[in-house]
Order: structure tokens, then sequence, then C-alpha cells
């Protein structure tokens, strides 16, 4: 078969590019190595900037968005036994959405109505710096392109298919990860909290009214299995203030997991007729809650780009890759001072947490820092 671009990966990104090229008459196939079930069964990201919602009103799929998602204008610092709010809406004019990435990839997925291979099994990327790019999987499959969008995650085979001079890689690991749950019990507060405890980081987080998700940093030696229930309802309690460690409602948890968080770029993004979208070109721990509105913001630059190009302009693809990546940074750059300012860091001392605690301090006290932190959060602009 062939289509003006092929685009790998059915996740946030892929399915989003797909939605916004076809909304504009460029004819697309997705390729996915797992199942649509196992796409929509991966618990992720829940918080969208206003951008992400923007980019979704425009590609069709925000109705029900709108309907059940619930709008943040705040969120809680908490840290030395007290909570500060930053009013994101008084500090910057604008909110957040609380929506799960399942929705949004469902929402997408019952949209398209062009083609998508699932399962797909050894799927590689051809030719692509030659000019006659194409896709094969299964034993025989093939889809002849224009283009190749790399959508396909940071596991993906597109950017592992980028020959090594070609690429380089900036990485960042850090000594823990996040483990998570899901419960259906009401949220232990209306907003988020962001807590910074001796004990270690915890995310007070939300799906709905009656869906709560909740993160402690843990080590990354540690395993799920290793995590019952009441075990990690404890945790979470010692490490709230005292007036939300009250308010907690506990229940049997309906997902639970480990991430470990990362920092990561990828430079460039383009690579010929092949273009790295969303986390298969860059990765960032998820305190900023920054990794699905990147992916947005790349589909966004080239979407547009891509629609500019059957426009018969070709300037705008050929800077997509400076464009995408000049936001990208300036996200790594807040996802990683947020991690830094709130998770336990024992080889950095007791200095270490001193300078923490003084820099949340300050935050607390003072507008012009709050600003910097929201207007961070809320998304910067395209
Ligand atoms: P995805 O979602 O990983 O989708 C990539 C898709 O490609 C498929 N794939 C392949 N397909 C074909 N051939 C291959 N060889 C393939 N290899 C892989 C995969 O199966 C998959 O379906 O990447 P995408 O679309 O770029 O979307 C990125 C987001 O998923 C990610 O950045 C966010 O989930 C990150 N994230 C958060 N982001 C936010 O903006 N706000 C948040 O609140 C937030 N919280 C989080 C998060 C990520 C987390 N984890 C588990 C990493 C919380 C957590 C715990
Ligand atoms: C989530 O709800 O999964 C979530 C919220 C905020 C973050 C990260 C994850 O910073």
């Amino acid at each position: 078969m062939r289509v003006q671009v092929a685009i790998v990966g059915s996740g946030p990104a892929g399915l989003l590019l797909g939605q916004l090229l076809e909304q504009a008459g460029i004819r697309t196939a997705i390729v996915e190595s797992r199942s649509r079930e196992y796409v929509l069964g991966r618990i992720r990201a829940g918080v969208l900037e206003s951008g992400t919602v923007a980019l979704l009103e425009r590609a069709g799929v925000a109705d029900r968005l709108h309907e059940e998602s619930l709008v943040h204008e705040g969120f809680d610092l908490a840290f030395s036994g007290r909570r500060v709010r930053i009013d994101l809406q008084a500090l910057t004019g604008r909110s957040v959405s609380v929506y799960g990435q399942t929705e949004v990839t469902k929402d997408l997925m019952d949209a398209r109505k062009a083609p998508g291979f699932y399962e797909a099994r050894d799927v590689a990327v051809h030719s692509f710096e030659s000019g006659t790019p194409y896709v094969t999987f299964n034993e025989n499959q093939k889809i002849d392109c224009d283009f190749i969008a790399g959508c396909d995650g940071f596991h993906g085979v597109c950017r592992a298919s980028v020959p090594a001079e070609k690429i380089t890689l900036f990485e960042k690991t850090y000594p823990f990860g996040w483990l998570g749950i899901l419960s259906d019990t009401p949220p232990v507060s209306e907003e988020l909290i962001y807590v910074s405890h001796e004990r270690g980081f915890a995310l007070c987080s939300q799906r709905s009214r009656t869906r709560s998700r909740y993160y402690l940093q843990c080590p990354l030696s540690e395993q799920v299995d290793e995590w019952p229930d009441e075990r990690f309802w404890a945790e979470l309690r010692r490490r709230l203030p005292a007036d939300a460690a009250q308010n907690l409602v506990t229940g049997p948890s309906i997902e639970k997991s480990i991430a470990p968080l990362r920092s990561f770029v990828a430079e460039p993004l383009a690579f010929g007729r092949l273009f790295l979208a969303g986390d298969a070109g860059h990765i960032v721990p998820p305190t900023g809650a920054k990794g699905l509105n990147l992916a947005a913001s790349d589909v966004y630059y080239l979407s547009e780009a891509l629609i500019a190009f059957y426009k018969g302009n070709e300037s705008q693809l050929k800077a997509y890759s400076a464009k995408a990546l000049a936001r990208v940074w300036k996200a790594e750059r807040f996802s990683w001072w947020m991690t830094k300012l709130l998770h336990g860091f024992p080889e950095e001392g007791s200095f270490g947490r001193h300078m923490q605690l003084a820099e949340l301090e300050y935050i607390a006290g003072s507008r012009a820092a709050q600003t910097a932190l929201a207007e961070n959060y809320v998304g910067l602009p395209y």
C-alpha cells in the first residue's frame, strides 16, 4: 500500500499526528507493535496544558474532554508540614486540565477512520535518507510513503534505525523511580499536591472526583510486589501534611507500577525523510507533567510543516527539528529542576536538603518565583 505519511506508533503522538494530517487531506497509515487494548490499558499522564487541549480541539476530539475533564487553576507544594498553593490562574491567566492519557488515546482511536495496523511484528523503517522511504512489518507487509513519522516511544525502532554518527544523545538518569497506584477512591484534595518530604517525594493526583492517582518516590531496586496496598497507603500517609493525611481515603489499588525517571534528548529530530516526535525523541521525568504535552507540541510543529510541504512550502519541514528542540530543552530544564527540588537525594547530604528547603521557602514568599514555576507548569507558548 502507499500513503503520504507512514506513522510508526499508536500512542498519543502518532494518533494525534494522524488525525491532524487526515483532516488536512493527507493520507496516513499507523503501524503499532502492540494491540489496541494494550495501548489503551497503559496508565500514564494525567495533566494537559491548555495548548494541548487547544490542539485536541482543533483535531476534533475534545468533546468528551470538555465534558469530563477537571479544570485545575492551581496546585499545592507541601514541605515542612506546610502547604503553599501555586495559583496558576492568578499568576498566568491559564489553567491545566486533568484528563487521563488513556482517555485522550481512546478519543483519538475512536475518531480515526484511516488504516491502523496493530500487533505488527518486526516493524522496520527503510531508505529514509534516500528519498523513497518505506515501512515493513509482519512477513510481507510494506507501506511506501513520502515521509515516516517516528512516534514509537523511547524503546521504538525509528530512533534506533538512525546511523550512530548522525545522532547525538543526551541523557541523565535518576537513582530512584515512581511507584504509582490508581484507586477508585475520592482524591485527598481538590487539586494536586506535590510533596517534598524527608522520606522522599510524593504526589497526590487524580483522574476524576472518584478516582485517585498517587505516586511515591522509591528506590529503583524495589519491586511492585514488595508494595502491598497497606504498605503504600501507610507510606503515603507518613509523607503527607497532617491535614491531608487525615482526609486520605484508601481502598484497593486497580493498577500499580514502578517507572524509572530519566531525562533524555536526541538531536536532531529529523533524518532525511524520517521525523521523530514525542518520547521517541525525548523523555522527561514526570515531575513537571510535561511528557505528553511535549509530544503534542512536537506533533503541532510536525503537522504544520507537513501540511505546508504538501502546499508547496518545504522550509517548515527543514526547520522542524530546531523548532521542536527549542521547546523540548526548556521543558527538560523545568522537569529536571522540579525533580531536583522535590525528591530525596541522600547523596547530597543535609546541605543538599537545606538548599531544597531554602528554595521552597523562597518560592513560598516570592510572587516572581511562583510566576516562573507557574508559567512553565501551564506550558510555554508554541
Ligand atoms: P508512547 O505513548 O510511548 O507511544 C509509543 C507507541 O509506539 C509503540 N511502539 C512501536 N510501534 C511499532 N513498532 C515498534 N517497533 C514500536 N515500538 C514501540 C508503543 O507500543 C506505543 O504504543 O509515546 P508518545 O506517543 O510519544 O507519548 C508520550 C507519552 O506517552 C509520555 O510522554 C507521557 O506518558 C509521560 N507522562 C506524563 N506526561 C504528561 O504530559 N503529563 C503527565 O502527567 C505525565 N505523567 C508520564 C506520567 C509517564 C509516566 N510513565 C509511566 C513513563 C506519569 C508516568 C508514571
Ligand atoms: C498523573 O496524574 O499521572 C500525574 C500528574 C502530575 C504529574 C505526573 C503525573 O506531574
